[in-house]
């Protein structure tokens, strides 16, 4: 009873905005920041029985990523420092929209009581809160805090400014009982980065790669985290712009430069040839780019699927250098969306490796990527990571003190060594942008290769992208990874037959987790055919 009292007491200072209908999405709630309070209260109610339940550190960030500054929105991290178990999705969207204290009371009674969630077991709630610089994450913390506090007897403990990636990382090493600061993270990063320079083959061509890369940070928080990751890295000179100086996210960001094709602002014509990179808002995802020539903004762009690509050559070569012995065979697979370049796919599958197509959202990507050895997943924008199972990295570490005392030096325990230090190095919780630019840096330091050589790989097919906005996005329904439109009935046949009417034609349809829209992707053999299908498909959405 004493409970119920706390909940309803501060219920009251966050009733639910009039008209508003909000759900978990592809990641966590977003909506504009002025009607997001009380979804935050909520969630810090989540967070917090999540923690009792699982009897772990939960993660709360506040972030709405690369949407426009006056957005924000919640999302949780689950103990492995992954996104919220999907079971829990519908009680989030239940609870953000009860109407009054008695509903969300009766609400959590009962979810409780499904769950079995203990109030008196060994463990409080314990959760760990961050943000990213948007101006309303301040009073959207507190709020995440009253929820928190809600729940008798838990811990709310603020990170302060940190990327998305950041609070997932704690939040993992804080539960497998590892290291877990701020700085244990800067220093795993940059340790692992200068394991896998220092183990660059003699003869690389390393200065091929160019010497300076230019980050243009979104004007978010990986701006200043990314100045202090560079304190710490002496064989890598990058220059951070867009620190802050601009409006978040506005001209800006790795979601501008992915989906505009376009230099970001303060980069021009003086940029030419450089290799560059942008970061989203809460330095989640990553893309590079650089300026072909002094004329015009158009950039050529280097984008999610061939950081994939890179991280997919590297890791193969390494595995085949280490030539598994009959005991263990890893299992090395990819996890892309529709939105994958074609001709990406048809490169990696060119390498021999398996490749799964799974919906959009990292946690769909994820959980396909953890069925393996070593999963490496990527969405086309830029966000994602690389997965190393627990037994193929103990069978690497073993095989790696056998090899050390064998044929220490060997090429065969560099290869060991540098798998070790590729899985210290990217973030084993999510795709996180500071850990995937230093892993791109040092690939290609080892290939020598500039970013221009690294584009060549292969050509992308021309796409475009575009967003339609309508009356009731869940009247589209997809199946088979988003790639068949179910409802409305017949739109699939009408969409298909467009296709058909372009060589290498391949588009689809489905509704946005994070925006009021339906996204519509295209892609053709030339950026005119591509851009008429994406059109031609948009006209009937409308
Ligand atoms: P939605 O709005 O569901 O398309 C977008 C991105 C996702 C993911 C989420 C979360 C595209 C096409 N979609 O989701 O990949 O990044 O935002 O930020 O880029
Ligand atoms: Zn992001």
């Amino acid at each position: 009873a004493n409970q119920e009292s706390l909940i309803v007491a501060a219920y009251a200072k966050f009733p639910v905005p009039q008209g508003a209908k909000l759900s978990y999405g592809t990641s966590g709630f977003r909506a504009d920041a002025l009607i997001l309070e009380s979804t935050v209260f909520r969630v810090g109610i989540l967070a917090a029985l999540r923690s009792l339940k699982t009897q772990s550190v939960i993660g709360l960030m506040i972030t709405a990523s690369h949407n426009q500054v006056s957005d924000n929105g919640v999302k949780v991290a689950d103990p492995s420092g992954g996104m919220l178990t999907q079971g829990w999705e519908p009680f989030a969207d239940a609870i953000a929209n009860a109407a009054t204290p008695e509903e969300l009371v009766k609400l959590i009674g009962e979810f409780v009581k499904k769950e079995n969630i203990s109030f008196d077991g060994p463990k409080q709630a314990e959760i760990l809160l961050g943000r990213d610089t948007r101006p309303s994450g301040e009073s959207l913390l507190e709020a995440a805090k009253q929820g928190i506090n809600s729940i008798a007897g838990s811990l709310a403990t603020d990170m302060g400014l940190v990327t998305t990636p950041q609070l997932h990382w704690i939040v993992r090493a804080r539960n497998k009982g590892l290291k877990a600061t701020e700085l244990d993270y800067f220093e795993q990063l940059s340790s692992s980065f200068r394991c896998l320079i220092d183990l660059i083959p003699n003869g690389s061509k390393s200065g091929e790669t160019g010497d300076k890369l230019i980050v243009d940070s979104a004007n978010g928080v990986g701006a200043e985290k990314l100045e202090n990751l560079k304190k710490m890295l002496d064989s890598l000179v990058i220059e951070v712009r867009n620190s802050g100086e601009g409006i978040l996210n506005e001209g800006v960001g790795a979601d501008y430069v992915q989906k505009e094709k376009v230099v970001p602002e303060g980069f021009g014509p003086t940029d030419v040839g450089i290799r560059c990179a942008s970061l989203d808002g809460d330095a989640d995802r990553l893309v590079y780019f650089y300026v072909p020539s002094d004329t015009g903004n158009k950039i050529v762009l280097v984008d999610g699927d061939k950081i994939l690509t890179l991280f997919a050559i590297f890791v193969k070569e390494q595995l085949s250098i280490l030539d598994s012995d009959d005991s263990y065979h890893p299992r090395l697979g990819v996890v892309q969306t529709a939105y994958a370049n074609g001709a990406s796919t048809d490169y990696i599958k060119q390498l021999g490796l398996q490749v799964v197509f799974t919906a959009t959202g990292v946690k769909h990507l994820h959980e396909e990527a953890e069925k393996y050895d070593i999963g490496i997943y990527f969405e086309a924008n830029g966000h994602g990571t690389i997965l190393f199972s627990e037994s193929f990295l103990s069978w690497l570490e073993i095989r790696n003190s056998d090899l050390s005392s064998k044929s220490k030096g060997s090429e065969q325990q560099k290869a060991a060594l540098r798998l070790l230090a590729v899985s210290k190095l990217i973030n084993q919780a999510v795709g996180d942008a500071l850990s995937c630019l230093l892993l791109v840096e040092a690939i290609l330091q080892h290939m020598g290769w500039s970013i221009q050589k690294w584009n060549e790989l292969y050509q992308d097919l021309p796409s475009r992208q575009l967003k339609v906005k309508v009356a009731d996005r869940t009247a589209v329904t997809t199946a088979n990874a988003e790639t068949v439109a179910v409802k409305p009935p017949g739109i699939q046949e009408v969409i298909n037959a467009e296709i058909a009417k372009y060589p290498r034609g391949r588009s689809f349809i489905r509704p946005s987790g994070t925006e009021d829209v339906i996204r519509v992707y295209a892609e053709a053999s030339t950026q005119e055919a591509a851009d008429s299908l994406a059109n031609s498909v948009a006209k009937l959405v409308d």
